[in-house]
């Protein structure tokens, strides 16, 4: 498997792992765009959205983002949870993320 993502939940590559449970991990974007930009991935390889078949699947990535941006200490400011999806949607790693960004206030539209 090639997934570098897949490669981190396996420790094959480094990243700054912050949570991890029995579906998810949650790690340390390398190009962050905010104080705080975590991604959280689940364990098992999906590349996108698009390619969930388990609707439990994406109700796991989005309360363990809730729990990591707790622990982070942004819930309560606010944060931004984002699933880039395909071209448009800006996707560069084709296995599934959700990116957690907070620690400043963001604008509406995004770009
Ligand atoms: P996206 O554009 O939504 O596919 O976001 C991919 C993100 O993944 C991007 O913000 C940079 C991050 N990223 C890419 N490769 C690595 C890596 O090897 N380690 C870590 N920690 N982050 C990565």
């Amino acid at each position: 498997m090639s997934c570098i993502f897949c490669k981190i939940v396996t420790r094959e590559i480094p990243a700054t792992i912050i949570a991890e449970d029995d579906y998810c991990v949650a790690f340390r974007d390398l190009h962050p765009q905010a104080a705080t930009h975590v991604l959280v991935i689940p364990k098992e390889h999906v590349a996108s959205l698009n390619q969930v078949t388990d609707p439990l699947l994406p109700g796991r990535l989005l309360c363990f983002a809730r729990d990591v941006a707790a622990a982070e200490g942004i819930a309560e400011r606010g944060y931004r949870v984002v699933l880039n999806t395909n071209a448009d949607g800006g996707q560069t790693v084709f296995h599934l993320h959700a990116h957690v960004l907070g620690g400043k206030a963001m604008g509406w539209p995004p770009g």
